[in-house]
C-alpha cells in the first residue's frame, strides 16, 4: 500500500510541488567554451555529425510548456523550454536499423540511456532556453537535454555526445539501482535489488 497520497490529480503519485527551482546534480557545473563546444550525433548512425553552440541555436526550435518530476518526489509544474526537437537531429543522423538505444552523455561523466523510440516524442527536446532565458549553467546550459514524461534523471544536462547504441547501455543512475524506465505515473522509481544485495 501506498503510504502516501498527494492530493493533486495533476502531479504524478508520490510527487509533491517544489517551490522554486530545485538543482540536482553530481559532481561539478562544467565550464563552457563556445569556441571548442561541440554537440557530437555518432554511433550506429548513417550521418553522423556535430553542432557547434551558434550552429545548434540556428535550428529550428519549438517551445515546450508542461511539468517535470524529480525521482526524489519534487515536480514543477508549468516550466518553459525551447530547443531543438530530438526528432529532427535524429532524422538528420539517420540510425542504422541495428540502432535500438540512445546514450546521453553530459560534458561531466553523468549519462543516461532511453531506447530510440523514447527520445523521438514531439516533447523531446536539446534544450538551450528555459523561462526565455538563456539555460543556465547550473540547469545544463548552455544545452540540456529534456526528457519531461520521464523522471527528470533521464534528462542529462551538459550533454555533448549522443551516442547510438544495439545494445542498451545503463546510464550513471540506472547502474546504482534506478528504474530503467522511469515513467513517473507507474512510479518506476528503482528496480529491484540486485541479487548480490538481497
Ligand atoms: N549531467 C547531469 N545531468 C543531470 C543530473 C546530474 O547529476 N548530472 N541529475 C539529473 C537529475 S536526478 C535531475 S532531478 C535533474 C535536475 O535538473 P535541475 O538541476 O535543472 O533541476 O538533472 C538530471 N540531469
Ligand atoms: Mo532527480
Amino acid at each position: 500500500m501506498p503510504f502516501f497520497k498527494s492530493n493533486d490529480p495533476t502531479i504524478p503519485p508520490g510527487q509533491t510541488v517544489a517551490k522554486g527551482f530545485p538543482v540536482l546534480h553530481v559532481g561539478d557545473v562544467p565550464r563552457f567554451d563556445k569556441e571548442t563546444w561541440r554537440l557530437r550525433l555518432y554511433g550506429l548512425v548513417e550521418q553522423p555529425f556535430s553542432l557547434s553552440y551558434d550552429e545548434l541555436r540556428a535550428e529550428p526550435s519549438v517551445e515546450w510548456r508542461g511539468d517535470i518530476h524529480c525521482v526524489t518526489r519534487w515536480s514543477k509544474k508549468d516550466t518553459v523550454w525551447r530547443g531543438t526537437p530530438m526528432s529532427a537531429l535524429i532524422r538528420r543522423a539517420k540510425p542504422e536499423p541495428e540502432a535500438k538505444f540512445v546514450i546521453q552523455r553530459a560534458e561531466n561523466g553523468y549519462s543516461t540511456n532511453l531506447p530510440l523510440e523514447a527520445m523521438l516524442g514531439d516533447d523531446v527536446l536539446v534544450a538551450w532556453e528555459y523561462d526565455g532565458a538563456a539555460l543556465e549553467p547550473i540547469h545544463g546550459g548552455p544545452v540540456r537535454m529534456l526528457v519531461p514524461k520521464l523522471y527528470f534523471w533521464k534528462s542529462a544536462k551538459w550533454i555533448n555526445n549522443l551516442e547510438f547504441v544495439a545494445e542498451d547501455e545503463l546510464g550513471f543512475w540506472e547502474k546504482r539501482g534506478y528504474h530503467n524506465d522511469a515513467d513517473p505515473w507507474k512510479e518506476q522509481r528503482y528496480s529491484d535489488l540486485p541479487s548480490w544485495m538481497g
